[in-house]
């Protein structure tokens, strides 16, 4: 974030406290924070019991063997279960769980009874085809309800999921399905997106096939969901069309319970080196969490509210978010398939207005781009429905937050700022909206029983109103497990910088600062990665995807402050010297521009590629990437003492301006 962004959030001091009409009829109340504080670990078994579980857990946290957690470890659950059957048992089956909208205006709606149907059924599709509890199954769909039936079918068999997002490229699916050894895959013809069909079977078929260097795949079956009506390729043998599968498969499959620690997902973020972490979350503590936070955070009263989540299930927010909480709390809700934008301005808005959204959870980014284009487009519609709004995946400055709640919300409605990360599994910190007086552009406190410190490098508490680094102090039900395949890794990312002397603290990677009131406002990461429209990428992985060309001599990514992402990619790539005058810099910089598309996929493309002669590198050979940030933001550069050679920040910057 920069530094005038900075500055403008925490010299904030509006104030926005819930009406007294919103605050009598909070889900949360008043008292939540003192009874979670009173016994922690009691108040989060009174929430696992909020659930079902096919047999009783006697002990809430095993924490023996840090920073390996265990919750609920001696009982037995069934997550699809919880957010499927349980509902219509209870006499719900009628209630509308998923109001879908394509984006070419196709839309279909499941009730409770219609999802559970589905997944029963995909369940046995799945039984079929030899999956079992503890297989991996790698999902790469678009955002249709195949793909929530396609995880719930998963977790109720006891499988576990890795969904790949429907952007990433075919080597992103080529490692991920490797590294997580999947069994299956679950894809589709195609999916829309700004008014055209694109692609996904064929970047799975490019994914699946032998390459040189690569080990065989360990996928032995595809299915594939009719959505594009493209044309595919098929392996005979190992493809298979959903819809044919699923109308051939039993319509009755009872949930049995599992462990609560059964795995349920793995899913791939960006750290700081080049290989993605898988983040493998479990099953009773996470839903514990997941179905706890969605119904606080948001207010959530299920039989009357109208629920939106604009997160593609292809990340985090997508599986706590659209799935699992909502899910487990029994919510209505709306997936949307396409773009904000397509085919007109207004469309995210003509959704609220044609369902009667209630609560609405987006991204900053999001918000950003609807404030340039203007009120008019929302003000062209009916968006008094709404009433909670939430914020998640950056930074929300004050000046969108003002205009989310003025423009979108009437004015009126509590806005929370939701932080929390893949890792998490689930809200960490926000404001609870009958409850807390609103601080536009921070999160402000941590969610009842959950225990959140900012720490010095020296690890010590810093005195407010300070800046620091965001660490969690105590273990929480939904934290990630572990790292797939790499535990040494999951202890030195996040337990080694801070834990000592027996007592362990989640290193976040977040910088934040607390003010006088004890409110907590994140500042971005601290570490080599960027968050761009609230996607986290390494720059060490786009690096590496930059030198993967044979053009490429040398490369360096930093994120840039930019107005409508958040942050921005920006690449200063050296070329090979037999490159240099073969093409102009543009044309270098342009071919360069798609090589990262396709290797890592369309989000991670830097917006701009500088070639340079040099690179600013330290006498010990690291390359200075704040200097590089400096020139990228368009900043005075720093101090350049510690260059091998002072000259070269003097040659880039003439470059760049
Ligand atoms: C849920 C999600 C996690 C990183 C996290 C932080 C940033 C997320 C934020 C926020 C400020 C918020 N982040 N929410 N920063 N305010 N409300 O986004 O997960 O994709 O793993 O990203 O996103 O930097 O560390 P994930």
């Amino acid at each position: 974030m920069s530094q005038n962004s900075i500055d403008s959030l925490l010299s904030e001091t509006r104030r926005f406290a819930p009406s007294d009409e919103f605050a009598a009829q909070s889900v949360a109340a008043p008292d939540i924070y003192e009874r979670a504080k009173e016994d922690r670990l009691a108040f989060w078994a009174d929430r696992a019991r909020e659930l079902h579980w096919h047999s009783p857990f006697t002990e809430t946290l095993d924490w023996s063997n840090p920073p390996f957690a265990k919750w609920f470890a001696d009982g037995r659950i069934n997550v699809a279960y919880n957010c499927l059957d349980r509902h219509v048992l209870a006499g719900n089956g009628d209630r509308v769980a998923l109001h879908w909208e394509g984006e070419p205006g196709d839309s279909r709606s499941y009730t409770y009874a219609e999802l559970t149907a589905e997944v029963k059924r995909a369940a046995n599709v799945l039984l079929g085809l030899g999956i079992g509890q503890g297989d991996r199954v790698a999902i790469y769909l678009p955002l249709i309800p195949e793909a929530v039936i396609a995880m719930l079918a998963v977790a109720r068999i006891g499988a576990v999921h890795s969904v790949i997002f429907g952007g990433f490229s075919s080597d992103s699916i080529r490692s991920r399905v490797a590294d997580a050894s999947a069994r299956l895959v679950i894809t589709a013809d195609g999916g829309w997106r700004k008014g055209k069909v694109f692609p996904l079977k064929s970047a799975v078929d490019a994914a699946l096939a032998p390459a040189d260097g690569a080990e065989p795949t360990t996928v032995t079956d595809v299915l594939v969901v009719k959505r594009g009506e493209n044309t595919v390729e098929w392996t005979e043998g190992r493809d298979h069309w959903w819809h044919e599968a699923v109308a051939a498969a039993e319509p009755e499959h009872e949930a049995e319970g599992f462990e609560a620690e059964n795995p349920l997902f793995i899913l791939y973020t960006s750290g700081t080196t080049g290989k993605p972490k898988g983040i493998l979350h479990t099953s009773g503590g996470y839903l514990t969490q997941a179905a706890f936070t969605h119904r606080n955070v948001f207010d959530l009263h299920p039989e009357t509210d109208v629920y939106w989540c604009t997160a593609d299930v292809g990340w985090v927010t997508g599986h706590s978010y659209v799935v699992y909480g909502p899910l487990a709390n029994g919510a209505t809700q709306v997936l949307y398939e396409g773009t904000p934008d397509t085919p007109h301005a207004g469309r995210w808005w003509e959704i609220i207005q044609k369902y009667g959204v209630s609560i609405f959870y987006t991204a900053p980014t999001a918000i950003r781009s609807f404030m340039k284009i203007g009120r008019q487009v929302p003000n062209d519609f009916d968006l008094s429905s709404l009433r909670v709004l939430g914020s998640v995946g950056e930074p929300i400055n004050p000046e969108a937050w003002i205009w989310y709640r003025d423009v979108i919300g009437h004015g009126e409605t509590p806005i929370v700022d939701t932080w929390w990360q893949t890792e998490t599994g689930a809200i960490m910190i926000s404001a609870l909206p009958g409850i807390t007086a609103a601080k536009p552009g921070s999160a402000q406190t941590p969610i009842p029983g959950i225990v959140i410190d900012v720490l010095g490098d020296d690890g010590t508490r810093v005195d407010p109103p300070r800046g620091g680094l965001l660490v969690v102090s105590e273990p929480w039900p939904s934290m990630l497990r572990g790292i797939w395949g790499d535990p040494e890794r999951f202890i030195e990312t996040y337990w080694s910088k801070f834990s000592k002397d027996g007592v362990w603290k989640y290193f976040a990677g977040d910088g934040a600062h607390v003010d006088a009131d004890g409110d907590i406002t994140l500042l971005g990461r601290v570490d080599d990665v960027m968050n761009v429209s609230g996607h986290r990428l390494s720059t060490t992985e786009i690096e590496s995807a930059l030198v993967s060309h044979k053009i490429v001599a040398e490369a360096a990514v930093v994120g840039a402050a930019d107005d409508d992402t958040g942050q921005a990619v920006v690449a200063f790539v050296i070329l090979k010297s037999n490159q240099a005058d073969a093409q102009t810099a543009d044309e270098a910089s342009a071919l360069l521009r798609s090589h990262v598309s396709d290797r890592i996929g369309a989000i991670a493309r830097p917006k701009r590629v500088f070639i340079v002669a040099e690179l600013p590198k330290t006498r010990s050979g690291k390359i200075m990437r704040r200097l590089l940030q400096d020139v990228a933001e368009g900043r005075a550069v720093g101090d350049t003492t510690t260059l091998a050679d002072t000259s070269v920040m003097q040659i880039i910057t003439d470059k760049v301006r």
